[in-house]
């Protein structure tokens, strides 16, 4: 069997909380093929950006390296996530147009080319994650590296006019070309990237799934929805109850039910609308204010970028004023929470919780949200209420499914969701529940790696066209 290799911006080290089951599904598949993980520390050092550390675990072998406070600014706070992260999640009012940023984050790319292709053998199977490494694959060719290299992205592919907002946006989306399977999280995801191939592609040719570069080389795409792992979760959540974090909150709930958010502090998860929202439904249905309360946790992330320190005061002040509305002496409506927990603790809340609520305003999948499922009782489940615009809605159908901007639509599901007869909640639930089962982190993993098939033994590597930092906004096409 091939040895497998993951890059990702981030590694997830042994020893490490990642218990959200990317890691878990990622290092199954690792330690079935005896693997390397390789990225970044997550470390930000004073030296120069590369050195290599290694080390093994449990048959893993993880290489990572640290990054310079410079490299770090323009490659991850500024070209990933405030330009890559707002233009994909269709955000063009949000995306940063500076130029240095895009030529710190090739840099980047390419430095981790260099430290990696040395480490390569010819019969590997590379996966390449996220956002942060779109052009990896081409940087690996040109230094002569031919081995199967699929890359999965995670966050959402959107539509071609949004594509090409990105100044010079060909000469980092055509490098998606460079791999032999490109991955996305819906067959939405995937119609919109073929659409701006076929609009932009200059002489590539597409089916429904290929797209047939002038060189005769072929790129798959496939849309390969992410999963959780179901039945960890769920044992998880069933034991998570009689912990006294849970045990706690339970008690401080007095009788209400309680409606459950969680997200990382981030703009496209739709924190403003959703706490409006809250605030319709007190409005709307008073017989119900003072019965349930929106326990959201939302602990701080990316926050040394200006957007994410806006939104945060920005939140701190619609929640402040919706409580100071509808607050009585003994009830606070919206308990709002900026900090982790072990993800045990977070299942055991999930369970606790009668209504889920899950409204971003763009996401790729959304596993809170198959994570909320996951952790019901079986006997008495709580229901989803879920935005329209998660890629998890496209698989979720029986959740109650929800335009996140309608904060009207969303303050009645609230009220359809509290007061939702048991068979209905059972009949959504097994239906949803079934579903996650099935396509499960490793379900997910699997079919991916099933799908990285060598396109050709032998490939000579496109062109790159250079990032140029002196291009007008937008090149007409
Ligand atoms: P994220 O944007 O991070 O992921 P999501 O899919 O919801 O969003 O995953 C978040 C994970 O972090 C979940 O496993 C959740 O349990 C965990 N988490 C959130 N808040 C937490 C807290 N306070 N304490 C502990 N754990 C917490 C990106 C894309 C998504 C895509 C995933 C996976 O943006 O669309 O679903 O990758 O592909």
């Amino acid at each position: 069997m091939s040895r497998l290799v993951v890059v990702s911006n981030r590694v997830a080290l042994p020893g490490e909380n990642h218990a959200g089951g990317l890691a878990t599904g990622l290092r199954a598949a690792l330690k079935r093929r005896s693997g390397m993980w390789f990225g970044w520390s997550g470390r930000v050092v004073r030296e120069e950006s590369g050195h290599l550390r290694k080390e093994t675990d449990a048959g893993i072998t993880y290489v990572t390296l640290d990054l310079s406070r410079q490299d770090y600014v323009a490659y991850y706070n500024g070209f990933a996530n405030r330009t890559l992260w707002p233009l994909l999640h269709f955000r063009l009012d949000l995306a940063d147009y500076a130029r240095e940023t895009r030529l710190g984050y090739f840099k980047v790319n390419a430095m981790l080319a260099d430290r990696l292709a040395p480490l390569l053998r010819d019969d590997d199977i590379v996966w390449v994650h996220d956002y942060h490494l779109i052009p990896l694959a081409a940087l690996l060719r040109q230094k002569g590296v031919g081995c199967r290299i699929g890359f999965f992205l995670h966050i959402p592919m959107p539509s071609s006019e949004i594509l090409t907002a990105l100044p010079d946006h060909a000469a980092l989306f055509s490098t998606l070309y460079e791999y032999d399977l490109v991955g996305l999280q819906t067959r939405q995801d995937v119609e919109r990237f073929i659409s701006y191939t076929r609009l932009l592609g200059d002489g590539m040719a597409c089916t429904d799934s290929t797209v047939h570069l002038p060189n005769g080389h072929r790129v798959q795409v496939g849309a390969f929805p992410i999963g959780i792992d179901a039945e960890r979760i769920s044992r998880q959540a069933a034991d998570g109850v009689s912990k006294s974090a849970v045990r706690t909150l339970r008690a401080s709930m007095a009788g209400r039910k309680l409606a459950i958010g969680v997200d990382r502090l981030d703009y496209s998860k739709g924190l403003p609308e959703r706490f409006e929202s809250f605030s319709r439904y007190l409005a709307h249905y008073p017989d119900k204010a003072g019965r349930m309360t929106l326990l959201q946790i939302a602990p701080v992330s990316r926050g040394e970028v200006p957007e994410y320190k806006l939104l945060r005061s920005q939140l701190e002040q619609i929640a402040g004023h919706v409580n100071g509305l509808h607050a009585e002496p003994n009830w606070t409506p919206i308990r709002y929470v900026n900090r982790s927990f072990s993800h045990s603790t977070l299942t055991g809340f999930y369970r606790l919780a009668s209504v889920g609520v899950v409204t971003p305003l763009r996401d790729g999948m959304n596993l809170v949200a198959k994570e909320y499922v996951a952790s019901q009782d079986p006997s008495s489940p709580g229901v989803l209420i879920l935005s329209l615009f998660a890629g998890a809605a496209t698989e979720l159908q029986e959740a109650m499914l929800v335009n996140p901007y309608d904060l009207d639509g969303v303050a009645d599901a609230l009220s359809l969701a509290a007061n939702m007869p048991l068979p209905e909640r059972r009949e959504r639930w097994e239906a949803s529940m079934a579903l996650i089962r099935r396509h499960d982190i490793h379900y997910w993993c699997n079919s991916f790696l099933d799908s990285l098939h060598p396109v050709r033994p032998e490939r000579p590597p496109i062109e790159l066209p250079a990032m140029r930092p002196d291009l007008p906004a937008c090149r007409p096409q």
